[in-house]
């Protein structure tokens, strides 16, 4: 950085913290990643002063020589990568693309049905009342069974009951593999449209650890900074079965993102895509893929092994739910905790939580940004390890002090937080050493 110090030392500041941050802790967070430098330098252009509403050779502004060469390559990109006929890469991100999908395809107060965001879903996929989602489309949700598994005669069973327009096939914290044959069938069975936002799992699908739903959708939409380790930004994909139901399908969906929901596309983005789109082609993104569920597995196994519970006893994705409530300790509690350890992961739902959003029972973990760093199947068992070390240490500090479950939950995180746990200080050199061991990296 020459200039922003100069102009904006407290904002450079800011930055160099954040970035020192992320240097000095293990993310855990299953949506987030590390971009490389290439995807960086593209967001950090001169792409940022250009305005190009439209798409390419047809856009309202003129001086789109360039922006036209950056968004053809980046669409051809997408459908080679994807192997689909029909892509759009101007979302800016996962939510206007899901919405820009019902909105081309759907009308207001149509029935969609996607998956609870307790049970592992999104908050697009029809959360009622307080999203787009739920509010300007009738929405019915399905959830997972007791054993925290989707089980999809139910799924059928509902479908034939509320013969919803849009079956929606997504997840941010279910740990499974979605059967999308199946989501298809039912689809078929109703006349629906098949959507399946891949968002957390792209990278799993490229490298083939997920069964792909190229075949079976009619639209996959997906982000682009999770696994697929670009920019914040979307892509949405219309497969050749979406366009053998509606050939007309790819233009309805280009006219909802411009002009029916966004103005100009974010072109920085759309180059930094592209960067994306060409390193998720190369064979070690394959075997990027491919690590991060093994060492998903392995964190989780080593988590179970610890005596810790989880969402349907295991994950055969890139993430995790720690079930926190046979320790009776708040999600709140235990993320602050592996914060001050250097370990940053987030709260989270369990299916049937009886606690509210804010203050959940479980604890998402995901290793898509740790398998990015190089981390490995020995760092994930002595990991878990120290996770589950810190999740029973917590307990045991919570209950000598005699804290109670109450209303004023946050009582609870900051007196056993500000009760400083021995586990958490004994831990957090050990985290700075794998940080140190395993830096980020420039280049793929
Ligand atoms: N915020 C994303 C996640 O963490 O899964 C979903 O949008």
């Amino acid at each position: 950085m020459n200039y922003l110090p100069m102009v904006d030392p407290e904002i450079k500041d800011l930055i160099a913290k954040e970035e020192q941050r992320q240097k000095e802790t293990l993310s855990f967070i299953p949506s987030e990643n590390y971009a490389s430098q290439a995807v960086l330098e593209a967001l950090g252009s001169g792409l940022t002063n250009k305005y190009s509403e439209g798409y390419p050779n047809k856009r309202y502004y003129q001086g789109q020589k360039y922006i036209d060469a950056i968004e053809s390559l980046c669409l051809e990109r997408a459908k080679a990568l994807f192997n689909v006929p029909f892509a759009n890469v101007q979302p800016y991100s996962g939510s206007p693309a899901n919405a820009a999908v019902y909105f081309g395809l759907l009308a207001p107060g149509d029935t969609i049905m996607g998956l609870s965001l307790k049970s592992g879903g999104h908050l697009t996929h029809g959360v009622p009342n307080i999203t787009f989602s739920g509010k300007f489309f009738q929405s019915v949700q399905y959830d997972v069974g007791e054993d925290g598994f989707l089980h999809y005669d139910e799924i059928e069973k509902l479908a034939l009951k509320h013969k919803p327009r849009m079956i929606i096939a997504g997840i941010t914290h279910y740990p499974r593999q979605l059967d999308f044959e199946r989501f298809a069938a039912i689809a078929r069975k109703v006349d629906a449209f098949l959507l399946a936002d891949i968002s957390h799992i792209v990278s799993l699908i490229i490298a083939g650890v997920h069964p792909s739903p190229f075949v079976q959708a009619h639209v996959v939409t997906t982000t682009t900074h999770k696994t697929l380790r670009g920019p914040r930004g979307a892509i949405i994909m219309v497969t050749q079965k979406g366009l053998e139901k509606d050939p007309l399908m790819g233009e309805k969906i280009n006219k909802a993102v411009f002009p029916g929901l966004q103005g100009g596309p974010h072109d920085q983005v759309t180059a930094a895509i592209a960067v994306a789109l060409q390193e998720a082609s190369k064979p070690q993104f394959k075997r990027y893929g491919l690590q991060i569920a093994k060492n998903a597995k392995a964190l989780a196994d080593s988590l179970l092994c610890c005596g810790l519970k989880l969402m349907s006893d295991g994950t055969d994705n890139h993430v995790m739910v720690v079930d926190l409530r046979q320790q009776n300790i708040l999600g709140n509690t235990v993320a602050e905790g592996l914060e001050e350890a250097g370990i940053v992961a987030n709260r989270n739902a369990v299916p049937f939580d009886p606690n509210p959003p804010f203050y959940p029972s479980g604890l998402r973990l995901g290793t898509p940004a740790a398998t990015s760093r190089g981390l490995g199947l020995k760092e994930m068992k002595l990991i878990g390890g120290w996770i589950a070390d810190i999740v029973c240490d917590l307990s045991r500090v919570k209950h000598e002090m005699g804290i109670v479950f109450d209303q004023e939950k946050k009582r609870e995180t900051r007196s056993i937080i500000i009760g400083k746990t021995r586990k958490i200080n004994e831990i957090r050199p050990k985290v700075a050493k794998l940080c140190r061991a395993f830096p980020l990296k420039k280049q793929y």
